[in-house]
């Protein structure tokens, strides 16, 4: 198994006198004031949640935006602040952006354009080219702030996701001494869905600008090259994962994102886990029930409405689980500012509304819904009160939520329903793997994870549980940043001095 303590090994003696600059738009520690008080906010989401880990094990310097209402109050020179707070292991730099920015760059291009189009959700895409100018322009702002955090040191620069397609091909321009890779965390589309896009070969070329590109499965790099291969005039070797164009050569590579196997796996077994675990049962009347669960950011491409339909359709056909089966969905709201955002907490609040009133009886409701930001202490009680875990995604790119729900249950019980349309679905096939649009399917899903027999329940997650703890997070960063290394020979000169020094 690969260790937090491999990957800073590997940072410290093969990335030389490089320094290792992470890019993203959100930060993984923001700061909001609330009555006078600052308040650190851990935001969340799979790539902060993933990320953060592996800085705090390499050290290094991570450039977001700072978008929280305490964020200014808190930094010191330069705009940075060490993080985390009780530990603090490695540099955060903030820069701002302007309402009118965020709302282009961000509400606008990233999450009502990109977002959209990437995912088959069926939500139509809106491209607004005012948006575009923005993003482009707050793009070019990301570059600057890179440009100015090294100077000119060498480094290892890191960008992360749809919001900053356009900062690799600026950062070449500049000529810097950068080694340059960029993880997509969301799915690539094929090029026949990918060429609605206005600003389609805008994008290609700013994402061409990376040595290295990854996405989390072979089908996103392989639609990522045929959109290329369609769109621009590019040399590509499909064997080595190459695409040579303008000049310059970038590789494209799949890597599964995964989770922090050993410390959500102890985190599962401690005392503060089990007290909560007895709070929430009493609180939400859980004793004797039959649990099933859901988390997400309450997206649209999460296919929310969809398991709350299925749980219907499994109480309409099995009523004999009525008063004895109760489902947890829990969640943040994320993007609210977004119409289609609106439109879905509308829908799911009419939807376990509906499915309440038609099953409840007495004090039993067979949905408790939770759109709220949860301390990461109560989902993890959840996850251990609970016989299944749904995960019902129309499309992800991986899926945090279920690899985290295996390395949760030390206890080797629990049954993980899955989504094909899930990176996840790739590694985690002993799931039930279920459609989401399949409603009569999901429900007899449903069913079959209430009525498994312990010893395939434990057989099922003893697998998933190898493969999670083998294919973790840390193997994961060490795989992206040694094939990034790799393919810059001139990175690997081993330095005297302490390698990537967590501030400047
Ligand atoms: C993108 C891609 C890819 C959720 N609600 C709460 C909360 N969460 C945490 C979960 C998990 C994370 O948020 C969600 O991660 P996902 O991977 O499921 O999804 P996205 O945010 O859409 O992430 C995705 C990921 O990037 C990584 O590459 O897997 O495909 O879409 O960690 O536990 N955490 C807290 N309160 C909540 O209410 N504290």
């Amino acid at each position: 198994m690969y260790t937090k303590e491999d990957l800073q090994r590997l940072v410290r003696y093969q990335i030389g006198n490089h320094r290792l600059i992470i890019v993203s738009n959100r930060q993984p520690y923001q700061h909001q004031l609330v009555d006078g008080q600052i308040r650190m906010v851990i935001p969340s989401g799979g790539l902060t949640a993933a990320l953060d880990p592996m800085m705090q094990a390499c050290g290094g310097t991570w450039i977001a935006h700072g978008g929280g209402t305490g964020d200014r109050l808190v930094v010191e020179s330069g705009n940075r602040v060490m993080v985390p707070p009780d530990d603090p292991s490695y540099a955060l730099r903030l820069l701002w952006l302007t309402e009118e920015e965020e709302r282009g760059y961000y509400y606008g291009f990233s999450n009502q354009a990109l977002w959209p189009l990437c995912h088959n959700a069926y939500t139509e895409p809106v491209f607004d080219s005012g948006d575009w100018e923005t993003y482009r322009a707050v793009n070019q702002l990301f570059a600057r702030e890179v440009l100015d955090e090294i100077g000119d040191e060498p480094a290892v620069v890191l960008t992360q996701d749809y919001h900053l397609a356009l900062l690799p091909r600026l950062l070449r321009e500049a000529g810097a001494d950068i080694v340059s890779g960029q993880f997509w965390h969301i799915p690539w589309p094929t090029p026949e869905v990918f060429r609605i896009c206005p600003w389609q070969d805008e994008i290609l070329d700013g994402l061409l600008g990376n040595d290295l590109l990854g996405f989390h499965i072979d089908e996103h790099t392989g639609n990522f090259m045929d959109t290329v291969q369609a769109g621009l005039d590019p040399q590509i070797n499909r064997n080595f994962g190459l695409i040579n164009y303008r000049g310059t050569s970038t590789r494209v590579r799949p890597f599964p994102i995964s989770v922090d196997f050993e410390s959500i796996c102890q985190e599962a077994q401690s005392q503060e886990v089990e007290d909560e675990m007895e709070r929430l049962a009493e609180e939400m009347g859980l004793d004797g029930m039959l649990v099933g669960m859901g988390i997400d950011r309450i997206d649209y491409t999460k296919g929310i409405p969809h398991r709350i339909r299925a749980i219907g359709r499994f109480l309409e056909e099995h009523p004999e689980y009525l008063g004895r089966m109760v489902f947890v969905q829990a969640g943040v709201v994320s993007r609210s500012d977004i119409d289609a955002y609106q439109q879905l907490s509308e829908q799911l609040d009419e939807t376990v509304d509906e499915i309440n009133s038609r099953f409840s009886q007495g004090a039993w409701r067979p949905i408790i819904y939770l759109p709220n930001d949860l301390p990461s202490v109560t989902l993890m009680a959840l996850r251990r009160l609970s016989q299944f875990c749904v995960v019902s995604s129309l499309h992800d790119g991986m899926n945090l939520v279920a690899k985290e729900y295996v390395a949760s249950r030390f206890d080797e019980d629990g049954v993980l329903i899955l989504s094909p349309f899930t990176g996840a679905a790739l590694e985690l096939t002993e799931a039930l793997i279920v459609n989401p649009y399949a409603v009569e399917e999901f429900a007899e899903a449903i069913h079959d994870a209430l009525t498994m027999p312990r010893h395939e329940r434990r057989a099922r997650m003893i697998h998933m549980r190898a493969v999670v703890r083998e294919n973790n997070l840390y193997k994961w960063a060490a795989r992206l940043l040694l094939e990034l290394i790799q393919g810059a020979p001139r990175v690997g000169a081993k330095s005297e001095r302490p390698l990537l020094s967590s501030g400047r």
